[in-house]
């Protein structure tokens, strides 16, 4: 007889609810779960994913070891002991800044990850602790830090209540949105339409988001800066600022834009100054409006600046903590409490050994890991955890790291594929599979844009052996002898919360947490584990609601407007407005059916015609004597790679794209279906010496790059050379 559990989607930060059919322990099908509070049925074709990964014979069920080449099965104790002696032995020999680690984007989808995961990673004591954070949304981070108090108010657009939605560099129709946990975004643009508002999306793809919207505009890679000073500039000359409570600094900020006039700025933005008018007038006519910036406005040399500008944007049109503008959610377990135990606060307060990069929330930019690993001295990087992550593909210039990961003289990671990072390993630690562990939402509730708690217990049995992360981090950390030898101030501080987090363990922490907080014990609601898991399809917990000024965390108790770190910058985007622009510049995209790096090793995922096309525009390609299906080489100074070129006017003029994630055809990798479907990386043509200046953030998009015809014959698939 089948059964159906109630679970959620770890895949993307939507967290749709779901139900598992489940016959026999083996999950035959997955449906939205029409009851869940959130989510209400909405599921992407992604979802499949949850049962392909799970029955994915490729995926390591067991622990494995490297000697050489190849990778052998053996005992998790002889693993852990074997990862940890490894690790143990070069911190003896080395210090501690000798380990590396290295977080991946899933570990914000995952319990045992953010909470004993946290707490050996950033308790190991290294400085060289990095994550996709410093790929991803790092620039939001600074931003909120400088403006709002911490790293992590970070607000979200309140999309349920706004007349007028504002994205720039954010594709939430195919992403299904991210520091925004809204499912079925589509449906919510249709119902703002469908309320009399309107939405503009700003991007140099018309997205699929762009074509639910009522009106795209063009923007130059990296133009963001300059577009938001030249927004601010006219509502402030058009007498449309509408200041809200709680702010400082808005005389600064209006000087500071006063020079970026939308004529000035029209060669960098690549958008007319009509247009630029038009765009600052739908938002400010509105009755409320939510700007939303998100990856393509991070992955810039300017992320940080383009991040405070759109919130400072939000703030002076009055559109800052107030219904249908940016808002903050307020989590079941609050968030920053947890984010300060681990130490994720703050910038600026140790630097890198070779760049002298500064830190933010305790890590450093994943762009200085490969030197870091390189340069020999007092310091040097030896060993690297990983968990979670695949920075071959997924970091600036990956084939740098590549060959640095090579050199390691450890490397253990937590991951259930050989990839082309883990490849490297000596030891890798699998955990078992989403739909074997328990979920709790403890980071992405915090980014929703409604409140709501919802407890999952694993749907599905595991197998003998198995272990979910949080085990595993554990084990390791009991192995390491984490704290035995740390010395210092924080070292009494990290044995206590060490104590704290194993005695509680992941479902304890979830408990106490919402137990004291905004919806525990002091309030009607009452919330614990107990309490949510006699709600299964998950507790709504209302709108989002004002936060302003008690949330606050800047030492004047208001909202920044005009951070001093940020202000001295604007000086340099006056100085570069008149930079030449390079010829064509690359940018990224995301696919409905991918997800960064993984899930290509589903079949039903990766099928189809072949999706790592390179697009260009119709005039760029007459230029060099390019059409449809033909083969062409894209270089940069860091590499080269093949793709089979896609002519449409969908991206502007200058302007090339490619999708990340691809470039399964290294040797050692084992997923035999991803590497059929190989496909090029994008990251062997970005650079590591191009980074936010504030964060050191990658700056994957506006890569300069040269785009020549190799053949003009349909090739089959798109290759590295
Ligand atoms: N299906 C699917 N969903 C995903 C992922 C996936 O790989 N596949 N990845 C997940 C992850 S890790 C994240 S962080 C989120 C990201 O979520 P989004 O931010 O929504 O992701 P993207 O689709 O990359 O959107 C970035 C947009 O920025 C545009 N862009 C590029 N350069 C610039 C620029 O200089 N300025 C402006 N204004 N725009 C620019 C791009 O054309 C693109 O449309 O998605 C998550 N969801
Ligand atoms: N050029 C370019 N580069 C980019 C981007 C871009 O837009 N353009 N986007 C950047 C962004 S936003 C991000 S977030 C990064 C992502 O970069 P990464 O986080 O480094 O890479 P992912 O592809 O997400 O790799 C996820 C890995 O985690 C493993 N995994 C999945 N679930 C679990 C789990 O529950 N536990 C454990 N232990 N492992 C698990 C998978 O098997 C896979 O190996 O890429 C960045 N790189
Ligand atoms: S949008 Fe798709 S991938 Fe994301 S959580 Fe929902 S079903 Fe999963
Ligand atoms: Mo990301």
């Amino acid at each position: 007889m089948a059964k159906h559990a109630i679970a959620t989607c770890v895949l993307c930060e939507a967290s749709c609810g779901i139900t598992v059919e489940v016959d026999g322990g083996v999950p035959r099908a997955v449906r939205g779960d029409p009851d869940d509070s959130m989510s209400q049925g909405f599921v992407c074709p992604k979802v499949v994913g949850m049962i392909d990964l799970h029955q994915d014979t490729d995926r390591l069920r067991a622990p494995v070891v490297r000697d050489g080449k190849d990778f052998r099965e053996v005992s998790w104790d002889e693993a852990l002991e074997r990862a940890a002696h490894g690790i143990r032995r070069v911190r003896r020999e080395h210090g501690a800044d000798a380990v590396a680690v290295y977080q991946g984007n899933p570990t914000a989808h995952n319990l045992g990850l953010l909470t004993v995961g946290q707490l050996v990673l950033r308790t190991l004591g290294t400085k060289n602790l990095y994550s996709a954070s410093t790929a991803d949304q790092i620039p939001h981070m600074r931003a909120a830090h400088e403006m709002f108090g911490h790293l992590v108010f970070m607000p979200v657009p309140d999309v349920d209540r706004t007349d007028h939605w504002l994205i720039v560099g954010g594709n939430p129709a195919v992403s299904n949105g991210s520091i925004m946990t809204a499912p079925d975004v589509k449906r919510r643009i249709e119902a703002i339409r469908a309320r009399g508002g309107s939405v503009t999306v700003v991007d140099p793809r018309r997205t699929e988001t762009a074509r639910l919207a009522d009106r795209h505009v063009f923007i130059r890679p990296g133009g963001d800066p300059w577009f938001f000073l030249a927004m601010i500039h006219v509502v402030f000359e058009e007498g449309l600022a509408r200041p809200g409570k709680h702010l400082h600094g808005l005389a600064d900020l209006r000087e500071l834009a006063r020079p970026f006039t939308p004529e000035v700025v029209e060669g960098r933005v690549g958008m007319s100054p009509a247009a630029l008018r038009e765009t600052v007038r739908a938002f400010c006519h509105a009755h409320r409006a939510a700007c939303y910036v998100r990856v393509g406005t991070c992955h810039q040399e300017h992320g940080t600046i383009a991040s405070w500008l759109a919130y400072a944007f939000a703030a002076v049109t009055g559109n800052l903590d107030r219904e249908g503008g940016l808002m903050w959610a307020s989590p079941a377990v609050e968030l920053a409490p947890i984010a300060d135990a681990f130490g994720l606060r703050g910038h600026g307060r140790f630097e890198s050994r070779v760049r002298r990069f500064p830190e933010t929330g305790g890590e450093l930019p994943i762009a200085v890991l490969a030197e870091e690993i390189e340069t020999p001295g007092r310091g040097q990087v030896r060993a690297l955890i990983t968990s979670a992550g695949n920075p071959v593909l997924s970091a600036p210039n990956g084939r740098r790291v590549d060959r640095a990961l090579a050199s390691l003289e450890h490397m253990v990671s937590v991951d259930g594929y050989i990839n082309e990072t883990t490849r490297h390993a000596h030891v890798i630690l699998p955990p078992c599979s989403p739909l074997s562990r328990a979920h709790y939402d403890l980071a992405l509730g915090a980014y929703a844009v409604r409140n709501g708690a919802k407890w999952v217990d694993p749907p599905l049995p595991r197998r003998a052996g198995e272990k979910d992360d949080g085990e595993i981090f554990t084990e390791l950390g009991l192995r390491i002898r984490l704290g035995a030898r740390s010395k210092g101030p924080s070292a009494l501080a990290r044995r206590v919360i060490s104590r704290a987090v194993r005695q509680l363990g992941p479902e304890g922490i979830v408990d106490l947490g919402l137990r004291i907080g905004p919806y525990g014990m002091r309030s009607a609601h009452k919330l614990s584990v107990k309490k949510l898991r006699a709600h299964p399809h998950g507790l709504d917990l209302g709108p989002l609601m004002p936060q302003l000024p008690g949330m606050l965390r800047t030492p004047s108790k208001k909202v920044e407007l005009a951070p001093p770190a940020f202000a001295r910058e604007v000086r340099a985007l006056r100085e570069s407005l008149g930079a030449s622009t390079p010829g064509l510049v690359l940018i990224g995209r995301r696919e409905l059916r991918s997800n960064n790096s993984w899930l290509h090793n589903s079949e039903r995922l990766v099928k189809g015609r072949d999706r790592g096309v390179l697009l260009v525009h119709p005039d760029d390609a007459r230029a060099r004597g390019l059409a449809d299906g033909a083969r062409a080489r894209v270089t940069t100074d860091q590499g080269t790679v093949v793709a089979v070129v896609k002519v449409s006017d969908e991206v502007m003029r200058g302007v090339v794209s490619l999708p990340h994630g691809w470039g399964h055809d290294r040797p050692g990798v084992r997923a035999r279906v991803a590497a059929a479907h190989a496909g090029v990386s994008m990251n062997d043509l970005t650079d590591d010496g191009r980074l936010d200046r504030l964060t050191g953030n990658a700056a994957f998009n506006g890569v300069p790059v040269e785009v020549e015809l190799i053949t003009t014959h349909v090739g089959p698939h798109a290759s590295a050379e």
